[in-house]
């Protein structure tokens, strides 16, 4: 698909020519530049002074081998990633992925997005991300830790509480932070905020764990409000039982919606009378094992094979909290159908750009996720802020941040899509508000 514009036509060539066989970073620039559309029209200076050609390229990419020991005394060999994307307005901020599927293009995706994403939150952060194609899952707490101490072995040379602070995403949780952050202290003999969600005992904040996904609730709630709508009584859908999913059930239901279903990459559990978040905390966060477990102890709930599925459940509110890509076009179609009202993004581009087409022309509230699950990285700047004080704010002070960055995020990107004459498409006003504060500064620091 053409953009409407030469010059930013020219720039997404240019992206595609230079990072062949990346398929999601493509998807997440093309995103991005669709929006700029009116806004290159109105501002020519930020082609003049070449602002977005810089901000397609990557400032910095590390890129590195992780050995180290299995449990059986096999070395295994990793790639490690750290893409250094932005630092305009702040070190570059962004989580860790370890999940088999993770190449450059991944990241690249990730840290791309994580600009608008840190800019928007309002919070001095620039936008940065990493990973490993490190499989966490079925491997021991020794090889857990061994795996981290060698990733952090390279790491940590291109690290630090005012250069690049890195946080968890999907693979990596409390249990990782913990291992990494140690190494980072003991090689460093430092003991800095250099990565966020932290313990409790040794740095963390409060809230951070739940950030992501009671913002994207406070986010959701004022989309619906703001349309005459309120989580009250709603049905809810929500992908994945990770961090985002497990918190966004939990504030979805505190809201008075009914979430009747959850899932893993295997499969999704469907629970007519509601689901019980204390037993998919147990299966996921404890026990580590399969959501099919649910099943095992809630007899008027059903399991299915295949996580893809999921959207096939009738609902008012779908919240996509699991991988990049996982609602497609017939996704959407069947949510149509099926009278849902609201999209929320939890995970980072959960819908594809034929399923946010859909859901748009269909007028149902689509809530991007730069925007909608930003809570959480906004959570991880309150973390450095505490850092920096040696100071700590209760959970409720931290989360009346968070919902006031929630707040007026929902209406930053409101207002900035209603300015450029896209009136309720929040996807264009979450990009060009996170946009703007970037290449402003960009401007004002001439080419660098
Ligand atoms: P977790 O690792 O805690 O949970 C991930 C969940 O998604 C699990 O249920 C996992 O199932 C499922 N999942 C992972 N990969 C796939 C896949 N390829 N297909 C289907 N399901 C999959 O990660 P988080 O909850 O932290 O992250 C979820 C999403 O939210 C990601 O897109 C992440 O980038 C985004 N995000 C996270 C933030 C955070 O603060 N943690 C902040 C903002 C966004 P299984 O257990 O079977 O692997
Ligand atoms: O995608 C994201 O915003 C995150 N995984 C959180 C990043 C962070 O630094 O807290």
């Amino acid at each position: 698909m053409m953009i409407q514009d030469a010059y930013l036509n020219g720039v997404m060539e240019r992206v595609i020519a230079r990072n062949p066989a990346e398929p999601e970073f493509h998807q997440a620039v093309r995103e991005v530049l669709t929006s700029l559309v009116p806004v290159v029209a109105a501002r020519p200076e930020y082609v003049r002074e070449g602002v977005i050609d810089c901000l397609v390229e990557p400032e910095r990419i590390i890129k590195f081998r992780v050995p180290w020991v299995d449990d059986q005394g096999i070395v295994q060999v990793n790639r490690g990633f750290r893409v250094q994307f932005n630092s305009a307005i702040g070190p570059y901020k962004g989580g860790l992925r370890f999940h088999p599927s993770v190449y450059e293009g991944i990241i690249k995706f990730l840290g791309f997005e994580q600009i608008f994403k840190n800019s928007l939150t309002g919070l001095p952060i620039g936008g940065g991300k990493g990973g490993s194609d490190f499989d966490p899952k079925g491997k021991s707490d020794g090889e857990v830790m061994r795996f981290c101490q060698s990733f952090m072995t390279e790491l940590f040379k291109y690290i630090g509480p005012d250069t690049d602070v890195p946080a968890g995403d999907i693979g990596v949780g409390a249990r990782e932070i913990g291992y990494l952050f140690g190494h980072y202290k003991r090689l460093r003999n430092e003991f800095t905020g250099v990565l966020t969600g932290k313990g409790l005992t040794y740095g963390g904040s409060l809230a951070r764990t739940e950030a992501t996904g009671y913002g994207l609730c406070y986010f959701t709630d004022n989309m619906l409000r703001d349309h005459g709508r309120s989580f009250e009584g709603a049905t809810v859908v929500i992908s994945g039982s990770g961090n985002v999913a497990t918190y966004a059930c939990q504030k979805a239901t505190a809201f008075g919606a009914k979430v009747v279903a959850m899932s893993d990459s295997n499969g999704y559990v469907y629970d007519p009378n509601g689901i019980d978040l204390a037993l998919i905390k147990r299966i996921k966060e404890v026990e580590r094992k399969r959501i099919s477990e649910y099943v095992k102890e809630k007899s008027a709930a059903q399991y299915h094979e295949g996580c893809r599925d999921i959207w096939q459940i009738p609902c008012d509110i779908a919240l996509p909290c699991a991988t990049q890509n996982e609602l497609d076009g017939a996704a959407a179609m069947t949510l149509i159908k099926n009278g849902c009202y609201a999209v929320a993004e939890g995970a980072n581009m959960p819908c594809t750009p034929e399923a946010v087409s859909a859901l748009q022309a269909a007028g149902v509230l689509f809530a991007p996720a730069k925007a909608a699950n930003a809570g959480g990285v906004a959570t991880s700047a309150l973390e450095m802020s505490q850092n920096s004080m040696r100071f700590y704010w209760t959970f409720e002070e931290v989360d009346e941040h968070l919902q006031r960055i929630m707040r007026d995020l929902y209406h930053n990107a409101s207002q900035a899509a209603a300015q450029y004459g896209m009136a309720g498409d929040l996807v264009a006003g979450a990009n060009i508000a996170g946009f703007l504060k970037v290449a402003d500064a960009m401007l004002a620091y001439g080419v660098v």
